[in-house]
């Protein structure tokens, strides 16, 4: 008999080509003859989208029918990188729908390749939550991530003459297949005005608020497909438009310009992502942003609450709300003011709900980066938020005086507002005091938490704090970015390791198997190979696949200390002109990282290492034994090829600044040795991995604290460390800089006087750990054994485990599987 397959579900060779083909014709209107590439990724897209419509459908209305707890992830950020390669990962059908397009005569790759990446994140807290958002998923966790839909994600990095260019990201021109705009889910967003009292029938007081902009939210979801599971949980972002009525209004007497200009100056709330990861204070649209996504998410959060019939009461049961930093923290407030103006709700219960349903996670100990708010600004366009804050603060300020009576230190330590100097609300307080859970996101970092910026916090409530050390998904940063090692590692212990991190310790039982060592080694050989050429495709720079790839990847920051692994590449360089018979073992050193556009002193860290590859790249003297890259545009596309292809991983943060870090996970996990300090989760990846397979040096957190207490003089280990001095010196000299001695001189002069981030006091041990990184390296056989078990022993950083412990001990939420009916 003959069976004709569903154009939209059928999986067979012949459907999905028809398919293909359909979606070119009806959604893209081409015919084959004039589509473009891009008018066949998009009809790819259609066609894998159309397959998991049914299972998003299906985990929504089992979701609604059993009125299970939902995880709701706020954040600012969300940098999911390229869909269509995960998607067909998660569902399994990676290899069927390359088989169809193959047949129609087009090149896969290709295709994939036209998809622009969603970047809508700066680096860390945006990509740790894409990863939670996939273990959700796969975990059958019901969950919805909600935050903004910039119009523009983090800007396209390009190098000119060695400097950094930013270029606009426009990733939704040609349209985005991922996304649905559910209008009929839009809500109202206010800002401004001011507030006033009134009596209700019931003689009750109440406070409204009388904004001076009304701002409409639409929301559009893209589903988050789980690996293997009929799971697709909803990312949900939110745009901002004009309202019709403001519109209308102004049109109507006659103002045109009016009209549109006012529909501009809506959407501008939602129209680019802050490149910055630092000092945003002050920025008006910034504030607006984040209430903006949150009021949305909130409402929404009501509406589905209420829609199922439950009633308010209720709603801690129903959602746990994860703060991602405290980007999203006016949550609080706005959900009191929710309950309390728009529900009438007493102060008690709303307070009492809004309590049980936050959580908050902490992502930085860098002062500069803790949010505050100027009382000015938050006035004028929060009003009410302020008033309820000032009454939060009122009443958890009362309780704090009962517990240390006289002590007006810790209450202006503790206080919601920041009176030391100008007045500021303070974010990390609000997020504190208004949730029942708050976490760091590495052992270390939890602990520095609990010591110094939260620890007047930890002493009142203990029992909030708890560590959730982040973790990485290996779908994407193992299956999908290297699908050699996926392969050979599936042909020893089986595929159940996907899903279950631990298992790859079965991998130690072969670390003696030359056979499977010969291929571990072939592998990384290969995709060392693959990363040559787009280095040369993109940089022009040739480089030496057997020379040991040394790679360091992260956006750029002094704290990240990328000029000292610039400042042992230039040591390097000095002992081989020096000695230019030195038999060393030949190194590719490469960068990837964009830099905040306003942080001068990163950009020029990235003028320094190019400037300095630009030397060592052509100096015969070398004869290819170093080479300097800086691949531009370090995105997760970017990202993919670049972890497989290392061999040595740099994390080198000063001590105590590195929260966690997720990249040095991606590394290891793809089977780099790590040269790094004890700083975030570098200390629990030690831990695992065994001290004899990572290269430590440094101060530790402590030794840190203490040298800057003694006083710390970094003058003092230049005058004293002849091979420190040389690289200064050299860097001085105009050497690197066509003979400008003063380009780099706000670098030098920032270490020689202050070097807050201790390059110097670090300097001569990274120098000799990095000499028994290159020892190490001639012994192949033993490398090879402990890359082995640095993969084998990463189970602990599978963002799975992380989201577990999430469910356990904070969101008190369990799996909940979905039955695929039609
Ligand atoms: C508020 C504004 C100034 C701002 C500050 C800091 C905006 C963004 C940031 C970035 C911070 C919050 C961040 O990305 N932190 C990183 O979070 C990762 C995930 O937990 C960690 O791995 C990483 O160590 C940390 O720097």
């Amino acid at each position: 008999s003959i069976v004709v397959e569903d154009d939209r579900t059928g999986l067979s060779i012949t459907t999905l080509k028809r398919a293909i083909a359909d979606n070119l014709f009806y959604n893209q209107g081409k015919f084959p003859t004039i589509a473009s590439k891009n008018d066949y990724y998009l009809a790819l897209a259609y066609t894998v989208r159309d397959r998991l419509v049914h299972h998003w459908l299906n985990t929504v209305q089992t979701y609604l029918k059993q009125e299970v707890k939902v995880v709701c992830y706020l954040s600012a950020e969300f940098l999911m990188g390229p869909h269509l390669n995960n998607n067909l990962i998660n569902l399994g059908i990676e290899s069927r729908i390359r088989q169809a397009v193959e047949e129609l005569g087009l090149d896969f790759q290709e295709l994939v390749d036209q998809e622009e990446e969603p970047g809508l994140g700066n680096g860390g807290l945006g990509r740790l939550a894409a990863c939670y958002l996939d273990s959700m998923a796969t975990l059958e966790i019901p969950a919805i991530g909600y935050g903004i839909r910039y119009e523009f994600g983090i800007f396209d990095q390009e190098i000119r003459d060695g400097w950094q260019v930013e270029i606009t990201d426009k990733w939704l021109q040609y349209g985005n297949p991922w996304e649905i705009a559910r209008p009929e889910y839009s809500v109202q967003v206010n800002l401004g005005g001011h507030t006033e009292t009134y009596v209700d029938r019931d003689g009750n007081y109440r406070v409204r608020w009388l904004p001076d902009r009304v701002i409409k939210g639409i929301p559009y979801d893209t589903p988050i497909v789980g690996y293997q599971v009929n799971t697709a949980n909803t990312l949900r972002l939110w745009k901002a438009e004009a309202i019709e009525s403001f519109n209308f209004q102004t049109f109507n007497i006659g103002n045109y310009y009016g009209a549109v200009n006012e529909k501009i100056y809506s959407e501008n709330i939602t129209k680019v992502l802050y490149p910055n990861d630092e000092q945003l204070q002050g920025k008006q649209l910034r504030l607006e942003q984040q209430y903006f996504f949150v009021s949305c998410s909130l409402q929404d959060m009501i509406r589905l609450h209420l829609s199922t019939g439950n009633s308010l009461d209720t709603f801690d049961g129903k959602f746990a709300i994860q703060l991602n930093d405290t980007h999203p923290a006016i949550a609080i407030a706005e959900l009191m003011r929710l309950l309390i103006d728009e529900r009438f709700m007493d102060w008690e219960q709303a307070w009492s709900i809004t309590e049980k349903s936050f959580g908050y996670t902490n992502h930085t100990l860098l002062p500069e980066a803790l949010e505050k708010w100027s009382l000015e600004l938050f006035n004028r366009l929060l009003p009410r938020h302020l008033e309820i804050i000032y009454e939060i603060n009122r009443r958890f300020l009362d309780r704090v005086r009962i517990k240390y009576p006289q002590d007006n230190d810790k209450l202006a330590r503790l206080s919601l507002i920041d009176e030391t100097g100008a007045r500021y609300v303070r974010m990390a307080h609000l997020a504190c005091v208004g949730s029942h859970a708050i976490n760091g996101v590495a052992e270390l970092h939890t602990h520095l938490l609990q010591q110094t910026v939260l620890k007047d916090f930890y002493q009142l409530f203990p029992e909030k704090f708890s560590n959730k050390t982040n973790g990485v998904t290996p779908r994407r940063w193992m299956v999908l970015s290297n699908p050699r090692l996926t392969k050979l590692i599936c042909s020893k212990i089986g595929d159940s390791w996907i899903k279950n991190l631990d298992e790859l310790r079965k991998l130690e039982q072969f670390v003696d198997d030359s056979a499977f060592c010969q291929q571990w080694q072939q592998i990384k050989q290969e995709v060392k190979q693959d990363l040559a050429i787009r280095i040369r495709q993109r940089t022009g720079i040739i480089v030496n696949p057997n020379s040991l790839f040394d790679i360091q990847a992260k956006r750029i920051h002094e704290y990240k200390r990328q000029h000292l692994n610039a400042l042992h590449i230039i040591t390097l360089y000095n002992c081989l002109k020096q000695n230019p018979n030195l038999d060393v073992i030949p190194r590719t050193f490469i960068f990837g990282g964009k830099a905040a556009p306003g942080y001068w002193m990163a950009k020029l860290m990235i003028k320094l290492i190019n400037s300095v590859g630009e030397i060592v790249n052509q100096d015969p003297d070398i004869c290819d034994r170093m080479k300097v890259v800086f691949f531009p545009d370090y995105n997760v596309t970017n990202a993919q090829p670049i972890y497989p292809a290392a061999d040595l991983s740099e994390q080198i943060s000063t001590a105590g600044k590195e929260a966690s870090g997720t990249g040095n996970m991606k590394f290891s996990l793809n089977g780099a040795l790590t040269i790094g300090t004890l700083d975030g989760a570098n200390v629990e990846i030690r831990e695992e991995v065994g001290a004899e397979n990572f290269f430590l040096f440094g101060l530790t957190a402590a030794e840190v604290q203490q040298l800057k207490t003694k006083g710390y003089n970094p003058r003092d280990y230049y005058n004293s460390n002849p091979q420190l001095k040389a690289a200064i010196d050299l860097i001085n000299s105009g050497f690197f800089s066509h003979g400008d001695t003063e380009l780099f001189k706000p670098l030098t002069e920032s270490l020689l006087n202050y070097d807050p981030y201790l390059l110097f006091a670090d300097y001569q041990s990274y120098i000799d750990c990095q000499k028994k990184v290159s020892q190490a390296f001639r012994d192949r056989a033993n490398w090879t054994k402990m890359s082995i078990l640095n993969v084998a022993r990463m189970g602990k950083f599978s963002s799975d485990r992380a989201i577990k412990e999430y469910c356990r001990d904070i969101w008190n939420v369990a799996p909940v599987p979905i039955e695929l009916e039609d």
